[in-house]
């Protein structure tokens, strides 16, 4: 490849010039996440706090092992680093112990594994089609080669966990260690039955707070640091920051496993820290301490809600009848179309989603019954009560009938208005923005 530069203009090593192809990609991303109303329950937008961080520098440093015991020198900005981001994550979540190192959310799960697991032990996790996740042990996942895993499901009348069933099933199945925790449950999770149901069998339990760990930062959900051994999480959904992962332990477990989780994710599960997400994941944790981070999950809380009633009042039916957190399940079986149909039509008009699996769904995985939304993403773009109307009949009118084109169009110009009227993340760069929602990322607490 040959680079040549106007050589009366300064010179330019940014992407645009260096690799026209990539840059192009992106600038495309960036247009479809500016034009599109992002309803997938697990997306949301970083500040540009966050954005800079991951994309500082700090990805050059080559760091092993924790703060005051590396594998290699210089490192002495990264130990400070690490330290901070460490007791950021214990004073939010009011852990004992924090490992920031993990590169997601499953790696966080599989640290956990190896620290009480031998291959052949018994795990009981939620069934992924019934809104488990596929670390829990599906087959397919590494999880589910080295484990025997066991699944719990929804009751098929409610849809809701029934705490009696999963200790019956905890009983009779004996095993090691209990995951709690989904990618797709609407309601609230009762840590403390599942560890008194884990205390039962003599398991360990395992909380993946991965969906809701915003909610729980916000105190808007019960946290499982009181009760559960391990808490595991990915960082890029409710909690707003990186693609990356964290685990947590309560003061009752810190004494016996801080140590052990340590080595599991490090040199058991992992190699060199992924630095610059350190950085990201600390800024995140500073951005969660805020007052206006708390009035964010308390808009998308209530942005859920309102999105579950309209949808309701429409004839859409709720899995478990409603919500109680950022997210919803459709069963779209009384509509007449499947969830791959629903998510290609509301494509075509610029909402996204994704199919889901329902409890108890006779289609197949590629297939489903039914959809997921989520109303994180939407939220920090500034969307309120007004919009989720909007959104109901959106959705409404591309789902309960076949859409004609006139209303193909309709449709698209009201996604390209709330678009506009709330202007993607590139809004929130700028501090005087006007929109309260989105400024208030800034306002955080000292
Ligand atoms: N776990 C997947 C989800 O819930 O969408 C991806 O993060």
């Amino acid at each position: 490849m040959t680079i040549s530069q106007d050589k009366t203009q300064p010179r330019n090593y940014g992407l645009d010039f260096i690799d026209p192809e990539v840059f192009a990609i992106i600038e495309r991303e960036n247009q479809r996440q500016k034009d599109n109303i992002e309803l997938i329950a697990s997306a949301n937008f970083i500040s540009r706090a966050v954005l800079e961080a991951t994309g500082s520098i700090l990805t050059n440093k080559v760091a092993e092992g924790y703060p005051g015991l590396r594998y290699f020198s210089g490192c002495e900005n990264i130990d400070e680093l690490e330290n901070l981001a460490i007791a950021r994550a214990k004073e939010l979540f009011g852990a004992a112990h924090a490992n920031l190192e993990p590169y997601t959310g499953s790696q966080a799960n599989h640290a956990v594994y190896l620290t009480v697991l031998k291959p052949g032990d018994r795990i009981l996790g939620m069934d992924l089609d019934h809104g488990g996740h596929l670390s829990h042990g599906a087959k397919f996942n590494m999880t589910g080669k080295h484990y025997d895993c066991h699944f719990y499901q929804v009751d098929p009348d409610t849809q809701l966990l029934d705490y009696d069933v999963i200790l019956a099933q905890a009983k009779d199945i004996r095993p090691k260690l209990i995951i709690a925790g989904a990618s797709a449950y609407p309601r609230t999770i009762d840590f403390q039955k599942f560890r008194e149901i884990a205390d039962e069998v003599g398991a360990y339990l395992l909380a993946d707070i991965a969906h809701i760990s915003g909610l729980v930062a916000a105190r808007l959900h019960p946290s499982p640091i009181p009760y559960a051994h391990f808490v595991t999480t990915s960082t890029q959904k409710t909690l707003r920051g990186p693609r990356s992962g964290m685990i947590l332990l309560g003061k009752h477990s810190a004494p016996e496993f801080a140590r052990k989780i340590d080595s599991a994710v490090f040199p058991g599960v992992q190699g060199a820290v992924h630095v610059h997400a350190i950085a990201a994941k600390a800024v995140m944790l500073k951005e969660a301490m805020s007052a206006s981070f708390v009035n964010y999950q308390r808009q998308t809380i209530e942005n859920s809600q309102i999105l579950a009633t309209d949808l309701i009042e429409r004839r859409f039916r709720l899995i478990s009848g409603g919500t109680d957190n950022h997210l919803m399940l459709i069963d779209l079986s009384e509509k007449g179309i499947t969830g791959k149909e629903a998510e290609d039509r509301l494509a075509s008009v610029r909402i996204t989603v994704n199919k889901n699996m329902l409890p108890y769904d006779s289609q197949k995985s590629t297939i489903c019954s039914g959809i997921r939304l989520g109303t994180s993403a939407i939220t920090t773009r500034g969307f309120g009560a007004e919009e989720m109307h909007c959104i109901a009949e959106l959705i409404d009118k591309m789902l309960s009938s076949e859409p004609t084109a006139k209303t193909i169009a309709k449709v698209q110009d009201e996604v390209s208005r709330l678009c506009h009227l709330h202007p993607h993340i590139d809004s929130i760069y700028e501090p005087d923005s006007r929109k309260l929602a989105l400024e208030s990322q800034y306002q955080l607490q000292s």
